[in-house]
């Protein structure tokens, strides 16, 4: 069979992409120098994966790179730009990143990855027009290479499917109802690239989200109708395509990619005949593929190529470089299954965070792990080999039932908590600060051996001074340390807990020019030591004001790592709270009165289909509920999500029974959940450099007030302060501070 990938990533193999931005962005370098960085990782990666076996005509992907985001570019492609950033000097950037006086368009979540997509914005009026260019470009910028590439565009039905109704559009609009218009230009696309390509790949994941059928039927018999048009190969993935493979088999497409990672399909006998992509090598994780279970599916789905199950822009580059990755998996020794200690035992059984299973993975880190580049050298190799008839592999299931645990009545913590003395309407923050330069470097020169761990700490103990400090003199309520010892919070976690590893330079782009380094997690997890609690107490030594202990979530710490696959990930996710409950009990111990622990990943894993969500928010609220049930009557608990989608899960969020709980853009939602716990609404937007007036955050204190009891209300900003910079924050939390102070006094 023929062997070909999805996708692959762009931020560059040492995050090139990412420099060349942040300096033209920066005004350090022109525009030809950031198109210049492009052509080169364009080349480059065409040239990588033509010498690890692509080589087939068509098997090489082109339009997978992207400036700033995929679908943002395929809303250029469409002429999907809406009027008011027309002007601007650099509309694409201007859309993605906001210019002067223009804010960008909203981004989100790419269906239940960490990667985050601009929101297209299709109104009534938007004049679509196709703009082919770049995937023009970039497919004769192969061919001079010598590369006769498959164009990648996004499909018709995802894009209107993830896009929002433009601002103005009459109520009850949706975008869907553009599609007749879109399918006109994706039919001159289509022409366009038609003397220039042999096959052009449509990616539609919406396939795997419930309710897409019809459209895709409708869309895929037009395109397919289509005289001068290349093969089309209509790309599903992440998850089972269910309904939508038969309502794309009545359309003559040429071929379907569908992702085998979670099985074969039902349908998939109806495309016989027709080209058959099978994604048997995960886009998704870090491990090897078994390479007998992936010839039984592709045995079974009748597969005609072999392929990734998605792009592989959610993995890192490579292996190669890796030397730090721990020899061999403790997973498989026995002995590394004893408790930590006997609190967590009692916990473990018997309805239990024990990972079922954990022994039949033989494979020890790194040989046991794939990246994109070595995920490429499987799909050839499963392609030299073909199918071959086998026993499926199982889906891991979790075992035995769930527990869920309840810390006593809200009335009763929350009669426990008065003695920590807080005003009405009390004033604070998420947790982080801003991130200097100096910080940064030290905890480079830190981890090359430059400096001392010693002197390292004593600078995170002296930014925690300032940061406290910093607090008092605003007048805030409920102090945080700021977090300077963490880099990425997920990361910071893993790096304390045994069963996790982290990579040197396993970036993955979240959005942008920004990227996270997911660690690993590879064993059982078990937390050897207390992580935060010495910053915790530093900074509650220094003031007689309530400092805040900060945790990430379970959920959250599972969510942005890669997870090994034959673990279930409910159970991966209740042995994590453990590790956590470990350290809320010992925050506790150490005199912390008010932890804060994280979820803002909780919406993310939501499964995509219905059926399955109900099953995830149960244990997903359990496994919170476990890593909180350390905390006694008296010690708050707080909680923060960053997303308004939250306001999907919302029933979910009041199950976390958090003492107190902060959401961006809540005012309505909390409204509708009918919380009668502890809320703090974010009132200002921390991802705008934009300093908010004091009038405006009263104004919308007072408006919060209308569906808040005053007894309930918590100020706060919207999110972790950490990219912001501390003239920005200063001037910020003053505003809030003494918004807040006028807004308590017309409630006593
Ligand atoms: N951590 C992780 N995943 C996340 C977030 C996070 N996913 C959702 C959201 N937050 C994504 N947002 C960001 C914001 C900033 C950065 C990355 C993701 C960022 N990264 C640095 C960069 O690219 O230069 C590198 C940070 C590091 O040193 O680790 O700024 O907070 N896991
Ligand atoms: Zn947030």
């Amino acid at each position: 069979p023929a062997a070909t990938i999805l996708g692959y990533p762009r931020i560059g193999p040492g995050r090139e992409l990412k420099h060349a931005l942040e300096s033209y962005w920066a005004g350090r370098t022109g525009r030809a120098a950031l198109e210049e960085a492009g052509r080169r990782l364009r080349a480059q990666t065409w040239a990588r994966l033509h010498e690890l076996g692509l080589r087939a005509p068509g098997a090489l992907p082109s339009n997978t790179f992207s400036q700033y985001d995929h679908v943002l570019d395929a809303a250029v492609a469409v002429g999907a730009v809406p009027e008011r950033y027309r002007g601007a000097a650099d509309p694409y950037f201007a859309m993605a990143r906001g210019a002067d006086g223009l804010p960008p368009l909203r981004m989100t979540k790419w269906f239940d990855t960490n990667y985050h997509y601009i929101v297209p914005e299709i109104g009534p009026r938007t004049a679509f027009a196709a703009s082919p260019d770049k995937p023009l470009a970039e497919l004769a910028e192969a061919r001079a290479l010598g590369h006769a590439t498959r164009p990648v565009l996004l499909g018709p039905v995802t894009l209107l499917r993830l896009a929002r109704a433009a601002p103005g559009a009459p109520g009850g609009f949706s975008p869907l109802d553009r599609l007749d218009d879109l399918l006109d230009v994706y039919g001159e696309l289509l022409s366009a690239l038609a003397p220039h390509a042999a096959w052009v790949q449509l990616d539609e994941p919406i396939a795997v989200v419930d309710g897409g059928s019809p459209a895709l039927r409708h869309a895929y018999r037009r395109l397919a109708a289509l005289t001068a048009r290349p093969r089309l190969l209509v790309a599903t993935y992440f998850g089972d395509a269910g309904d939508a493979l038969p309502a794309l088999a009545v359309a003559p497409v040429d071929g379907i990619a569908v992702d085998l990672t979670h099985g074969v399909p039902r349908n998939l006998g109806l495309f016989e005949g027709r080209t058959i992509v099978g994604g048997v090598v995960s886009g998704r994780d870090v491990w090897r593929t078994d390479p007998d279970a992936a010839r039984a599916l592709l045995a079974a789905a009748g597969a005609t190529a072999v392929g990734t199950s998605c792009s592989l822009l959610h993995v890192p580059y490579t292996l190669r470089g890796e030397s730090a990755l721990p020899e061999s998996s403790k997973a498989a020794s026995p002995e590394s299954s004893e408790p930590a200690s006997p609190e967590s035992s009692k916990a473990a059984s018997p309805e239990s965070s024990e990972p079922a299973g954990r022994e039949s993975s033989k494979a020890g880190l790194p040989e046991g792990l794939a990246f994109a580049e070595e995920k490429v050298a499987e799909v050839v190799s499963l392609a030299a080999l073909g199918p071959k008839e086998g026993p499926l592999p199982q889906r891991p299931r979790a075992a035995g039932t769930l527990g869920v645990e309840s810390r006593a009545p809200y009335a009763a913590r929350e009669q426990a908590q008065r003695d920590l003395g807080l005003p009405p309407l009390p004033v604070t923050t998420i947790g982080s600060f801003p991130q200097t330069g100096e910080l940064r470097a030290a905890r480079a020169a830190v981890a090359a051996g430059r400096l001392p761990l010693a002197g390292y700490e004593a600078r995170i103990e002296e930014e925690i001074a300032r940061v406290i400090a910093e607090q008092e003199a605003l007048g805030l309520d409920v102090l945080v340390h700021g977090e300077p010892e963490r880099n990425d919070m997920v990361q910071y976690f893993a790096e304390h807990l045994d069963g996790f590893a982290v990579t040197r330079n396993g970036w993955v782009q979240s959005y942008g020019s920004r990227c996270t380094r997911p660690p690993i997690l590879h064993g059982d997890v078990r937390r050897p030591a207390p992580i935060t609690v010495r910053w915790a107490t530093h900074a509650q030594s220094l003031t007689a004001r309530p400092v805040k202990g900060m945790l990430t979530g379970p959920v959250t710490i599972v969510a942005w790592s890669f997870v090994r696959p034959d673990l279930p990930l409910r159970d991966v996710t209740l042995q994590v709270a453990d590790a956590v409950r470990e350290e809320v009990r010992d925050l506790q111990a150490a005199g912390i009165r008010i932890i804060q622990v994280d979820e803002p990943a909780l919406r993310e894993l939501l499964p995509l289909r219905k059926e399955e969500q109900e099953e995830y928010l149960a244990w997903a609220v359990a496994a919170y509920r476990r890593a909180t049930s350390a905390a006694s009557p008296g010690t708050q608990i707080h909680t923060h999500l960053c997303y308004s989608d939250a306001a999907e899960v919302l029933s979910a969020v009041d199950a976390l029974d958090a003492d107190v709980t902060s959401i961006e853009a809540a005012r309505s939602a909390f409204a509708v959940a009918g919380f009668d716990r502890g809320i703090g609404p974010g009132v200002y937007d921390i991802h705008s450099p934009r300093v908010p007036e004091r009038d405006e955050i009263e104004s919308r204190l007072r408006a919060a007030l209308a569906t808040i009891h005053p007894s309930r209300l918590w100020v706060n900003p919207d999110c972790g302060l950490k990219t912001r910079t501390y003239d920005e924050v200063r001037a910020a939390l003053s505003n809030v501070v003494a918004a807040a102070g006028a807004v308590r006094q017309s409630v006593r």
